[in-house]
């Protein structure tokens, strides 16, 4: 089955600009990919989607044919892409292609948090999915949003069992001493837990580093990759890892 790969985060993440440049950086590379549009809110993105769920559930049709606003529209629409999951799995599977790229709602909740997410993503193919899942570099600039980010991105790991990427992404936007900072912590908990007990001794800081020590010395989510879909920073470290987990490191012919 051809991979396929879910790109997943918060609002604004830059996932729609990842599924963008990461095409690109594959296509450049003489690999080939599809990519496959299911977020229906969208209302902008940088690239012609191979397959879009807008084409038959939008948010703006939802709310004009339920009456109602974008918030309840949205809910509506995650569970009406169920019953289109196998007509888009046959579109899926009607192409020859490396990798499937899947962009996914803006609204992370809607996405990693309802049944129908976890049912779609079944129904498109349960033997070869990926999640590369993005945090955004402007949430974890001070320790105590890396780890409530890494925290949430445990929480959506925890929603799907699937190998699982995390992303810093929007890195060109980091200043040196701030990326230098990240990079540090995501090479060594224990330098994370330092910056955070230099800050107040409040009780999020103490719940922050139980959780930490409990669920980091599992290594769950090993450490991320930065990525940057201005500067293609990360894009190649990207293919190596979805290279290993689906074809054990052999690179693809290119075409
Ligand atoms: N500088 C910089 N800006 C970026 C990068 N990636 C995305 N952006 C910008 O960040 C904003 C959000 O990017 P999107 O790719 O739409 O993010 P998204 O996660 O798809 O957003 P939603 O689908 O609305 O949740 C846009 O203004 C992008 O131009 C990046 O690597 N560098
Ligand atoms: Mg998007």
């Amino acid at each position: 089955m051809i991979p396929r790969v879910y790109f997943v985060g918060t609002a604004g993440s830059g996932k729609s600009s990842l599924v963008n440049s990461f095409k690109e950086w594959m296509e450049n590379m003489n690999y080939d990919a599809i990519t496959v549009n299911l977020d229906p809110g969208a209302e902008f993105l940088p690239y012609t989607p191979d397959i879009d769920i807008r084409e038959t559930v939008s948010l703006e049709s939802v709310m004009q044919n339920y009456n109602l606003g974008p918030n309840g529209a949205q809910i509506v629409a995650a569970d009406l892409m169920i019953q289109e999951a196998e007509r888009i799995k046959e579109l899926i599977d009607s192409y020859d292609s490396d990798y499937i790229l899947i962009d996914t709602p803006g609204q992370l909740e809607l996405f990693a948090f309802r049944s129908s997410s976890t049912q779609l993503v079944d129904t498109l193919g349960a033997e070869s999915n990926t999640i590369v899942y993005l945090l955004d570099s402007v949430l974890v600039k001070t320790p105590e949003s890396y780890v409530s980010s890494r925290f949430l991105a445990m929480s959506v790991m925890t929603r799907f069992y699937l190998p699982f990427l995390t992303v810093v992404s929007k890195t060109d936007l980091l200043e040196p001493e701030e990326k230098k900072r990240i990079a540090r912590w995501n090479r060594n908990k224990n330098e994370l837990i330092t910056d955070l007990r230099a800050q107040s001794a409040t009780l999020n800081v103490q719940l922050s580093e139980a959780i930490l020590e409990s669920s980091e010395s599992l290594n769950i989510l090993g450490e991320s990759i930065f990525s940057s879909s201005e500067s293609e920073e990360g894009l190649e470290d990207i293919y190596n890892f979805l290279q290993k987990i689906f074809f054990g490191s052999d690179d693809l012919e290119k075409r």
